[in-house]
């Protein structure tokens, strides 16, 4: 029987996920589920307001979480994981702890399983990180993003008053990437290594310089990078600003005596929100893979085995992978 997957909130990553869904024959979408109304979502897919959710608790078996990180994820996502596994893509590094204890307690007490921070970082970043560390334990790491649109970014400063669109591209250092390529010695902090710049279209009579300070001095998602902001006509925006790529790096370099070694993992992404959907929805296969365990409560990426990820058997695995 397949997986019954539904789709929670239809922006860039919802709309990521009933696409990615197709190429995954064990797991089939439900239904999309919106605040707005569910006849004006431009889509083929079956799709019912927000409040039908109640009603489909033994029709689903995984509800994907897409909405925003700023404030939907860390305001509803709990409330969700009383009644249904979830998995989202909580980008907020600094409140993960926080986040991993609120869908921990409401996951537990309603015998459901809860993924978060899932999509590429946190998430595929995060693992490669885990590993690199563990092979490497002499050494040091980098992560480097971009350049390119921060989906997290772009939606925290859309949240703030009188901001209509928004794009944030992240700028990482390149002559530090080379250099670390190169083996030279780098200071490198996540903060001095990359600047942020942003481009935002204003509501109508909105003041540009309280919008740029509260960007600028907005915390976890701006201070203390470097950030430039810059106003723009809606035409200029739709015209220049469309585009979702992203990507990046990890990189490990780690020592065994003389030797060195250098780990690296990179992302190259046509679509950010499109991969993070990607990653979502495998994830959504192993929340399933844990419901059947009876292992409840929050996972993090860390404690997915690998083979919960794919739907095939350890036989399969190890005679084609290994
Ligand atoms: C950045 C990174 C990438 C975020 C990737 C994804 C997103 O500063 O660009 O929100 O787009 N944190 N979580």
């Amino acid at each position: 029987m397949k997986t019954k997957v539904g789709i929670v909130g239809y922006g860039n990553l919802g709309r990521g996920v009933e696409k990615v869904l197709q190429y995954h024959d064990d797991l089939e979408l439900v239904g999309i589920f919106t605040r707005r109304d569910p006849d004006s979502l431009d889509t083929a897919s079956r799709a019912y307001h927000m409040d039908a959710l109640e009603k489909k608790t033994n029709d689903i078996d995984v509800l994907i979480l897409c909405g925003g990180s700023a404030t939907d994820i860390p305001e509803t996502a709990h409330m969700y994981a009383k009644n249904f596994s979830t998995v989202d893509c909580y980008d907020n590094h600094r409140d993960m702890p926080n986040h991993f204890k609120r869908m921990n307690e409401a996951a537990t007490g309603g015998e459901n399983v809860s993924i978060i921070g899932t999509g590429w970082d946190p998430g595929v970043f995060s693992v490669q990180k885990l590993y690199s560390e563990a092979l490497l334990p002499n050494g040091e790491s980098y992560t480097f993003w971009g350049p390119g649109l921060s989906q997290g970014h772009s939606d925290a400063v859309r949240r703030l008053d009188g901001v209509k669109l928004a794009a944030q591209y992240t700028m990482p250092s390149s002559e530090m990437i080379k250099e670390i390529e190169d083996g030279r010695d780098v200071s490198y902090d996540k903060f001095s290594s990359h600047h942020r710049v942003v481009y935002v279209v204003l509501e109508e009579g909105a003041d540009a310089d309280i919008v740029r300070e509260s960007i600028i001095t907005m915390p976890d998602y701006f201070e203390p990078y470097e950030t430039e902001v810059h106003f723009i006509s809606e035409s200029e925006y739709n015209k220049n600003h469309t585009q979702l790529r992203h990507g990046g790096h990890v990189i490990r370099r780690g020592y065994t005596g003389d030797n060195t070694h250098t780990y690296k993992t990179t992302l190259d992404l046509d679509s950010n929100p499109e991969f993070t959907a990607s990653v979502a929805v495998a994830c959504a296969r192993a929340a399933k893979r844990f419901m059947d365990a009876r292992q409840f409560g929050a996972k993090s990426i860390f404690d997915i085995p690998p083979m919960y990820l794919l739907n095939e058997s350890r036989e399969s695995l190890i005679e084609r992978l290994l």
